[in-house]
């Protein structure tokens, strides 16, 4: 029934009645974010249900799971039933299996508003994921609000049309396309995180990925030009020299200020022709100001990096394996297995069908490299071809809802009882919670894009 899978699930004689209420106590000694619930006819003085975690997250884990044994009506927004709630007899004991349980999003790309990024961090709470880890500069738009360098995201927070489709036969939208937080914005999305036991993991990407920021200060480009409004991968980065470096580390400067997050990325994806000193020195920056830069795996290609530097192995594990044979963490998000931008099925009527095929079941799949210094693992979702919530509900459910399971609940699997539990249970909730999940059997009409090109691989 409950998903993420727990470590125990032991049913007793049948149901009890709820009140709602619940007994809770940070007395567990077990690894963090580890709990026990424990269900039975009511004592005189206490509640039905009594938690016992290792910490105040173990505790939080708890009443999800507590929710979802109460039934999907549970995750709607204001109660529909009256009278008190059933729920099982049991004994549930359970701990993550990894520490670091992640999402990317991409609200460069296509920006999230601040409303529609809370409700993800509340879809993140009730599959016990712990790190938002936000990508929140492109090529494509600056999101993030710099009081020093107010232009980043006044001209480089719009672009004035977007590329429809893949880049190779798409037409363009002709349509503006922006938006931004500002700092206080994203204050409120750390301390709605924080609540929910998340850490939101910010990024600036540097020196590729940059031309959002050229466009609005263009002496800190290789070349000019505006923000961009094609995909793809941009020649153009930032210049090297010390001018450059400086206007970063205090755009960084800012963004910790906002950020108290440890883990600080600073991309370093996809910059052919960019300086490797660039992010070396940013690196050592934010490693002087007490935080651990982390970077996309071509950062292992720039030269000796600070030893606590993330590193996030995106193209494949190997590139994760090396990083760990030089005393790296890592966070292993493969493509193949965990970017939720791919196409759901080998069907030319997905919408904007561009990636190699992935579907749920090959989410459930992943076994990420088991290694002390591999944190854990994290589904990442580009926005280029979703731009709106709707598109993104389609592109991460359910696959998130299985990428859940494969960070917290430990290994093996059988995918026949996890399909049980997702079409059974888990659905359910989903739609209890609004969420416009991709149905197993396919999208429904509307959730077809006809005529957009996308890029099978
Ligand atoms: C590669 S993964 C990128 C992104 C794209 C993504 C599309 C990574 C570090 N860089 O810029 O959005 O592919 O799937």
């Amino acid at each position: 029934m409950i998903l993420p899978r727990p470590v125990s699930f032991t049913r007793g004689d049948g149901e009890i009645e709820w009140d709602g209420t619940v007994d809770g106590r940070i007395s567990l000694d077990g690894p963090p974010g580890s709990y026990r619930v424990t269900i039975a006819a009511a004592p005189a003085d206490g509640s039905a249900v009594v938690v016992e975690a290792a910490d105040d997250a173990g505790f939080f884990y708890a009443r999800q799971t507590v929710n979802q044994l109460a039934g999907p009506d549970a995750f709607r927004a204001a109660p529909i039933h009256r009278g008190p709630i059933r729920l099982p007899v049991c004994v549930i004991e359970d701990a993550p299996r990894f520490a670091w349980r992640g999402v990317m999003i991409d609200v460069a790309r296509h920006f999230l508003p601040k409303h529609d990024l809370l409700r993800y961090l509340d879809l993140l709470a009730v599959h016990k994921l712990n790190v938002l880890h936000l990508h929140l500069t492109d090529d494509q738009g600056w999101r993030f609000e710099s009081k020093r360098y107010p232009k980043l995201h006044e001209v480089g927070g719009w672009r004035p049309s977007s590329r429809y489709g893949d880049r190779r036969s798409g037409g363009q939208t002709g349509r503006p396309h922006g938006g931004y937080y500002t700092q206080d914005d994203l204050r409120e999305v750390v301390a709605y995180a924080a609540r929910r036991h998340i850490t939101v993991v910010p990024e600036i990407d540097v020196p590729g990925h940059s031309q959002a920021a050229i466009a609005a200060y263009p002496e800190l480009g290789v070349s000019g030009g505006g923000v961009w409004t094609d995909w793809g991968v941009n020649p153009n980065v930032l210049k090297a020299d010390e001018s450059t470096v400086d206007f970063y580390r205090n755009v960084f400067d800012e963004l910790l200020d906002v950020f108290p997050s440890e883990v600080i990325g600073l991309g370093g994806d996809e910059a052919e022709g960019g300086d490797g000193r660039f992010v070396r020195r940013i690196a050592q920056h934010l490693a002087q100001r007490g935080r651990r830069p982390h970077g996309w795996d071509e950062v292992l290609d720039v030269g000796p990096l600070p030893t606590r530097t993330v590193i996030a192995s995106w193209r494949g594990e190997e590139a994760g394996l090396t990083a760990l044979e030089r005393g790296h963490d890592v966070v292993m998000c493969p493509e193949k297995h965990v970017y939720l931008d791919y196409r759901q099925a080998d069907d030319p009527s997905e919408p904007i069908p561009v990636g190699t095929v992935l579907t749920w079941e090959d989410v459930y799949s992943y076994e990420p490299a088991a290694a002390d210094r591999v944190l854990g693992a994290q589904a990442n979702l580009w926005t280029e071809h979703l731009d709106s919530p709707r598109r993104l509900d389609y592109a991460a459910f359910p696959r998130l809802s299985a990428f859940a399971e494969v960070v917290w609940s430990p290994a093996p699997r059988d995918i026949a009882e996890f399909r049980t539990r997702l079409t059974e249970h888990h659905l359910p909730r989903l739609d209890a919670l609004g969420v416009e999940y991709r149905p197993l059997s396919g999208p429904r009409p509307w959730q077809l894009l006809p005529g957009v090109p996308g890029f099978p691989r």
